[in-house]
Protein backbone atom coordinates (compact mmCIF):
# COMPACT_ATOMS: atom_id res chain seq x y z
CA UNK A 1 0.00 0.00 0.00
CA UNK A 2 1.33 3.18 -1.26
CA UNK A 3 0.93 6.28 0.94
CA UNK A 4 -0.39 9.10 -0.41
CA UNK A 5 1.86 12.57 -0.98
CA UNK A 6 0.21 15.79 -1.92
CA UNK A 7 2.50 18.33 -2.51
CA UNK A 8 2.52 21.88 -3.30
CA UNK A 9 4.38 23.31 -6.32
CA UNK A 10 3.98 27.14 -5.43
CA UNK A 11 6.08 28.73 -8.52
CA UNK A 12 7.10 31.61 -8.53
CA UNK A 13 4.18 33.24 -5.84
CA UNK A 14 4.18 34.21 -2.23
CA UNK A 15 6.54 36.61 -0.90
CA UNK A 16 8.72 35.51 2.72
CA UNK A 17 5.61 37.43 4.21
CA UNK A 18 2.95 36.27 1.99
CA UNK A 19 4.28 32.96 2.62
CA UNK A 20 4.01 32.54 6.58
CA UNK A 21 0.63 33.78 6.61
CA UNK A 22 -0.35 31.18 4.20
CA UNK A 23 1.43 27.99 6.39
CA UNK A 24 -0.25 29.33 9.28
CA UNK A 25 -3.54 29.74 8.08
CA UNK A 26 -3.27 26.28 6.18
CA UNK A 27 -1.23 24.10 9.01
CA UNK A 28 -4.56 23.03 11.05
CA UNK A 29 -6.32 22.16 8.23
CA UNK A 30 -3.58 20.13 6.52
CA UNK A 31 -2.79 18.08 9.59
CA UNK A 32 -4.25 14.76 7.81
CA UNK A 33 -1.53 12.21 9.12
CA UNK A 34 -3.18 9.55 6.38
CA UNK A 35 -1.12 11.51 3.61
CA UNK A 36 2.35 12.82 3.47
CA UNK A 37 2.03 16.91 2.52
CA UNK A 38 4.66 18.71 0.96
CA UNK A 39 5.42 22.82 0.49
CA UNK A 40 7.33 22.91 -2.32
CA UNK A 41 8.42 26.79 -1.81
CA UNK A 42 10.51 29.73 -3.68
CA UNK A 43 14.04 29.46 -2.26
CA UNK A 44 13.35 32.72 -0.46
CA UNK A 45 10.30 31.41 1.05
CA UNK A 46 12.32 28.05 2.41
CA UNK A 47 13.46 29.69 5.69
CA UNK A 48 10.60 31.58 7.54
CA UNK A 49 8.38 28.23 5.82
CA UNK A 50 10.44 25.81 7.68
CA UNK A 51 10.13 27.47 10.62
CA UNK A 52 6.42 28.61 10.07
CA UNK A 53 5.96 24.69 9.53
CA UNK A 54 7.72 23.61 12.63
CA UNK A 55 5.60 20.71 14.88
CA UNK A 56 3.37 20.32 12.38
CA UNK A 57 3.37 17.09 9.80
CA UNK A 58 4.59 19.55 6.80
CA UNK A 59 7.53 19.28 4.71
CA UNK A 60 8.81 21.89 3.00
CA UNK A 61 10.29 21.04 -0.45
CA UNK A 62 12.28 22.88 -2.75
CA UNK A 63 11.62 23.84 -6.97
CA UNK A 64 14.65 23.03 -8.17
CA UNK A 65 18.41 23.06 -6.82
CA UNK A 66 22.20 23.44 -8.23
CA UNK A 67 24.33 20.25 -9.02
CA UNK A 68 27.26 21.38 -7.31
CA UNK A 69 27.65 21.93 -3.49
CA UNK A 70 29.24 24.96 -3.58
CA UNK A 71 31.08 27.64 -5.71
CA UNK A 72 31.04 30.38 -8.35
CA UNK A 73 27.51 29.76 -9.75
CA UNK A 74 25.96 32.94 -9.18
CA UNK A 75 22.24 32.34 -8.55
CA UNK A 76 22.51 28.87 -7.65
CA UNK A 77 21.07 26.88 -4.82
CA UNK A 78 22.96 23.83 -3.63
CA UNK A 79 21.53 20.87 -2.50
CA UNK A 80 23.57 21.07 1.29
CA UNK A 81 22.34 24.18 1.44
CA UNK A 82 18.65 22.91 1.17
CA UNK A 83 19.20 20.32 3.47
CA UNK A 84 20.98 22.43 6.23
CA UNK A 85 17.88 24.93 5.88
CA UNK A 86 15.15 21.50 6.65
CA UNK A 87 14.40 20.81 3.03
CA UNK A 88 13.46 17.44 2.51
CA UNK A 89 11.98 17.10 -1.17
CA UNK A 90 13.00 18.89 -4.75
CA UNK A 91 10.99 19.27 -7.75
CA UNK A 92 13.22 17.94 -10.55
CA UNK A 93 12.53 18.65 -14.37
CA UNK A 94 9.31 20.67 -13.99
CA UNK A 95 7.99 21.71 -17.41
CA UNK A 96 8.65 25.18 -16.71
CA UNK A 97 12.57 24.87 -15.98
CA UNK A 98 12.67 22.60 -19.19
CA UNK A 99 10.75 24.96 -21.36
CA UNK A 100 11.87 28.83 -19.86
CA UNK A 101 15.09 27.29 -18.23
CA UNK A 102 16.39 24.61 -21.18
CA UNK A 103 17.02 21.84 -18.98
CA UNK A 104 17.30 19.02 -20.83
CA UNK A 105 17.25 15.02 -19.82
CA UNK A 106 20.88 14.80 -19.09
CA UNK A 107 20.64 17.25 -17.02
CA UNK A 108 18.22 16.65 -15.13
CA UNK A 109 19.50 12.94 -14.36
CA UNK A 110 22.24 14.60 -12.99
CA UNK A 111 20.26 16.63 -10.36
CA UNK A 112 18.52 13.31 -9.48
CA UNK A 113 21.62 11.75 -8.54
CA UNK A 114 22.79 14.67 -6.79
CA UNK A 115 19.56 14.91 -4.58
CA UNK A 116 19.61 11.52 -3.64
CA UNK A 117 23.36 11.97 -2.60
CA UNK A 118 22.16 14.20 -0.53
CA UNK A 119 19.01 12.23 0.67
CA UNK A 120 17.05 15.02 -0.88
CA UNK A 121 13.40 13.22 -1.99
CA UNK A 122 13.36 14.37 -5.94
CA UNK A 123 10.26 14.69 -7.01
CA UNK A 124 10.71 14.21 -10.92
CA UNK A 125 8.33 15.62 -13.74
CA UNK A 126 7.78 14.38 -16.79
CA UNK A 127 4.72 14.83 -19.52
CA UNK A 128 3.93 15.64 -22.80
CA UNK A 129 2.67 18.44 -24.83
CA UNK A 130 -0.83 18.62 -26.64
CA UNK A 131 0.77 17.89 -30.10
CA UNK A 132 2.74 14.57 -28.72
CA UNK A 133 -0.67 14.02 -27.38
CA UNK A 134 -2.34 14.50 -30.72
CA UNK A 135 -0.04 12.19 -32.49
CA UNK A 136 -0.39 9.47 -30.05
CA UNK A 137 3.54 9.62 -28.72
CA UNK A 138 2.49 10.05 -25.45
CA UNK A 139 3.76 6.89 -23.74
CA UNK A 140 7.04 6.88 -25.80
CA UNK A 141 7.91 10.09 -25.08
CA UNK A 142 7.43 9.67 -21.10
CA UNK A 143 9.14 6.53 -20.85
CA UNK A 144 11.82 8.32 -22.73
CA UNK A 145 12.15 11.26 -19.86
CA UNK A 146 11.81 8.41 -16.92
CA UNK A 147 14.71 6.26 -18.45
CA UNK A 148 16.77 9.32 -18.91
CA UNK A 149 15.97 10.48 -14.78
CA UNK A 150 16.80 7.26 -13.16
CA UNK A 151 19.98 6.73 -15.67
CA UNK A 152 22.43 5.13 -12.94
CA UNK A 153 19.85 5.46 -10.21
CA UNK A 154 20.25 2.19 -7.58
CA UNK A 155 16.33 0.36 -7.19
CA UNK A 156 17.15 0.74 -3.86
CA UNK A 157 17.83 4.76 -4.38
CA UNK A 158 14.88 4.78 -6.59
CA UNK A 159 12.89 3.49 -3.84
CA UNK A 160 13.25 7.02 -2.37
CA UNK A 161 12.18 9.35 -4.89
CA UNK A 162 8.49 10.20 -6.57
CA UNK A 163 7.55 10.87 -10.28
CA UNK A 164 5.04 13.64 -10.68
CA UNK A 165 3.34 12.72 -14.00
CA UNK A 166 2.15 16.46 -15.94
CA UNK A 167 0.63 16.78 -19.24
CA UNK A 168 1.76 20.01 -20.45
CA UNK A 169 -1.24 20.91 -21.88
CA UNK A 170 -3.11 20.67 -18.22
CA UNK A 171 -0.52 23.08 -16.29
CA UNK A 172 -2.22 25.89 -15.11
CA UNK A 173 -4.88 25.95 -17.93
CA UNK A 174 -7.97 24.93 -15.87
CA UNK A 175 -8.23 21.80 -18.51
CA UNK A 176 -7.45 18.43 -16.14
CA UNK A 177 -6.76 15.61 -17.81
CA UNK A 178 -9.86 12.67 -17.74
CA UNK A 179 -8.56 10.34 -14.74
CA UNK A 180 -8.80 7.59 -17.60
CA UNK A 181 -5.99 9.84 -19.34
CA UNK A 182 -4.21 10.27 -15.94
CA UNK A 183 -4.25 6.83 -14.74
CA UNK A 184 -3.15 5.64 -18.24
CA UNK A 185 -0.11 7.47 -18.11
CA UNK A 186 1.11 6.77 -14.70
CA UNK A 187 -0.06 3.00 -15.06
CA UNK A 188 2.30 2.97 -17.80
CA UNK A 189 5.04 4.88 -16.14
CA UNK A 190 4.91 2.33 -13.43
CA UNK A 191 5.20 -0.76 -16.29
CA UNK A 192 8.41 2.02 -17.10
CA UNK A 193 10.31 1.46 -14.09
CA UNK A 194 9.36 -2.22 -13.52
CA UNK A 195 11.15 -2.38 -16.68
CA UNK A 196 13.98 -0.34 -14.91
CA UNK A 197 14.15 -2.12 -11.98
CA UNK A 198 11.60 -4.92 -11.40
CA UNK A 199 8.20 -5.52 -10.20
CA UNK A 200 8.63 -5.21 -6.42
CA UNK A 201 10.09 -1.78 -7.03
CA UNK A 202 7.90 -0.34 -9.29
CA UNK A 203 5.00 -0.96 -7.22
CA UNK A 204 6.86 0.88 -3.76
CA UNK A 205 7.56 4.02 -5.31
CA UNK A 206 4.84 7.04 -6.10
CA UNK A 207 3.35 8.30 -9.04
CA UNK A 208 1.61 11.98 -8.55
CA UNK A 209 -1.05 13.62 -10.97
CA UNK A 210 -0.28 17.30 -12.01
CA UNK A 211 -1.85 19.80 -13.58
CA UNK A 212 -5.23 21.43 -12.40
CA UNK A 213 -5.71 19.53 -9.64
CA UNK A 214 -8.25 20.98 -7.28
CA UNK A 215 -10.57 20.28 -4.38
CA UNK A 216 -13.50 18.99 -6.67
CA UNK A 217 -11.61 16.46 -8.88
CA UNK A 218 -8.55 15.37 -6.19
CA UNK A 219 -10.78 12.31 -5.00
CA UNK A 220 -11.31 10.64 -8.23
CA UNK A 221 -7.65 11.35 -9.49
CA UNK A 222 -6.30 10.13 -6.20
CA UNK A 223 -8.67 7.01 -6.22
CA UNK A 224 -6.82 5.36 -9.31
CA UNK A 225 -4.76 2.14 -9.13
CA UNK A 226 -1.44 4.21 -10.01
CA UNK A 227 -2.19 7.78 -8.76
CA UNK A 228 -0.69 8.15 -5.54
CA UNK A 229 -1.23 12.11 -5.26
CA UNK A 230 -1.07 14.87 -6.71
CA UNK A 231 1.33 18.16 -7.38
CA UNK A 232 -0.80 20.89 -7.06
CA UNK A 233 0.37 24.34 -8.46
CA UNK A 234 -2.30 27.07 -8.39
CA UNK A 235 -4.80 25.24 -5.84
CA UNK A 236 -2.34 25.07 -3.15
CA UNK A 237 -2.37 28.66 -2.82
CA UNK A 238 -5.55 28.90 -1.03
CA UNK A 239 -7.19 27.33 1.38
CA UNK A 240 -8.70 24.92 -0.84
CA UNK A 241 -5.17 23.15 -0.82
CA UNK A 242 -6.91 21.64 2.75
CA UNK A 243 -9.83 20.19 0.86
CA UNK A 244 -6.99 18.34 -1.80
CA UNK A 245 -5.04 16.88 1.16
CA UNK A 246 -8.65 15.75 3.31
CA UNK A 247 -9.58 14.79 -0.48
C1 LIG B 1 1.44 21.75 -12.81
C2 LIG B 1 0.81 22.11 -11.55
C3 LIG B 1 1.78 22.03 -10.41
P1 LIG B 1 -1.32 23.66 -11.79
O1 LIG B 1 2.57 22.57 -13.06
O2 LIG B 1 3.06 21.55 -10.68
O3 LIG B 1 0.26 23.40 -11.64
O4 LIG B 1 -1.98 22.83 -10.73
O5 LIG B 1 -1.51 25.13 -11.58
O6 LIG B 1 -1.73 23.20 -13.16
Amino acid sequence: MRRKVIAGNWKMNMTPSEAVKLVNDLKDNVANTAVDVVFCVPAIDIVPVVEAAKGTNICVGAENMYIEEKGAYTGEISPNMLVDAGVSHVIIGHSERRQYFKEDDEFLNKKVKKAIEHKLIPIICCGETLEQREEGVTLTFVKGQIKAAYEGVSAADALNTIVAYEPIWAIGTGKVATTEQAEEVCASIRKDLEEIYDTDTASKIRILYGGSVNGSNAAELFAQENIDGGLVGGASLKPEFANIVNY
